[in-house]
Formats: structure tokens, sequence, C-alpha cells
């Protein structure tokens, strides 16, 4: 008796867990992954976040960054070859108009490198000029992408 009520009393946690605000956005879809030329992404870290290309092996160079966004304001490379826009500072991203058809991208937090990897953006032809936001949700080391079906989680699992 005793170990079925707690069953159900777990059961009901579980639950509560998995519709509650603290509950685990999705991964994104390849639609929401993908990109036109003359798209934006606009990036609002928290403070404690900040949006870095290049400087990892996991991570997208600067140089392949620069040939598919143009960004405002541009950031410089460090010696390292890791171009950090700073903490908690608003990065804005236009997709290039001459970005090669099927080229990918990814990024990462210049201060959570190794855990806050994110998955690729692709870059296709056609119609642009939708935005994409992505923001971090505070403390948590998570990039979040802002989309019509909610909020998608953008690190690599
Ligand atoms: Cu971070």
């Amino acid at each position: 008796m005793q170990k079925s009520l707690l069953c159900v009393i777990g059961l009901f946690g579980l639950l509560a867990a998995s519709s509650g605000p603290l509950s685990a956005q999705p991964a994104p879809t390849p639609a929401d992954l993908t990109l036109h030329p003359g798209d934006t992404i606009t990036w609002t870290p928290t403070s404690t976040h900040g949006v870095q290309f290049g400087g990892r092996t996991d991570v997208t160079t600067f140089t392949a960054i620069q040939g598919l966004l143009t960004l405002d304001p541009p950031p410089t490379a460090n010696a390292q070859g890791a171009a950090q826009a700073g903490l908690g500072k608003t990065l804005k991203a236009t997709v290039k108009s001459d970005a090669v058809a099927g080229s990918t991208f990814n990024f990462t937090c210049q201060a959570h490198p190794s855990d806050m990897v994110t998955v690729q953006f692709k870059i296709e032809a056609g119609a642009g000029g939708q935005s994409h936001d992505i923001t971090t949700p505070g403390a948590t080391k998570k990039w979040i992408l802002k989309t019509a079906t909610g909020d998608k989680n953008l690190n690599k699992p």
C-alpha cells in the first residue's frame, strides 16, 4: 500500500516537472535552424554569458563566420582565434546575400566555452527577412532560440 502511494506521488511529481515552467526546452527542428540571406539573428545574453565564434575546434572559425554573417557590432578575434562579443552584450548578425547555400555554422559562449557549444545553423537559398532571437535563461548554461512554437534549446546534446 505504502509502496503504491509513493509510486503515485512519484508519477505526479514527474508530470508536474514535465509540464511546469522549469521543464527542459525541446531541441530545435531543422526548420528552426535554417536561415536565408537577409535573415537576422539577435543574441541578447544575460550578464554571465556572451557570444563566441572560433577559438575551439568544435566551433566555426571566425574567418568562416565573416564569410556568412555581417556582425553588428563587429567583434575582433584574439590571439587564440576567438571572437567574443562580450558578457551580456547584444550582437546582431545578418546573413550575407552571397553566403554559400548549404553552409553551416555554430557558436559558443565565451564564459562557458565547453558547456554551451551549439548545434549548427544551416544557410539555404531563398527569401530572407526573418528575425531569429537567441537568449540565455539566467544562470543556466543554455542558449535558447525563441520560435513560434516555443523556446528551443540550442545546446549540442
Ligand atoms: Cu555562458
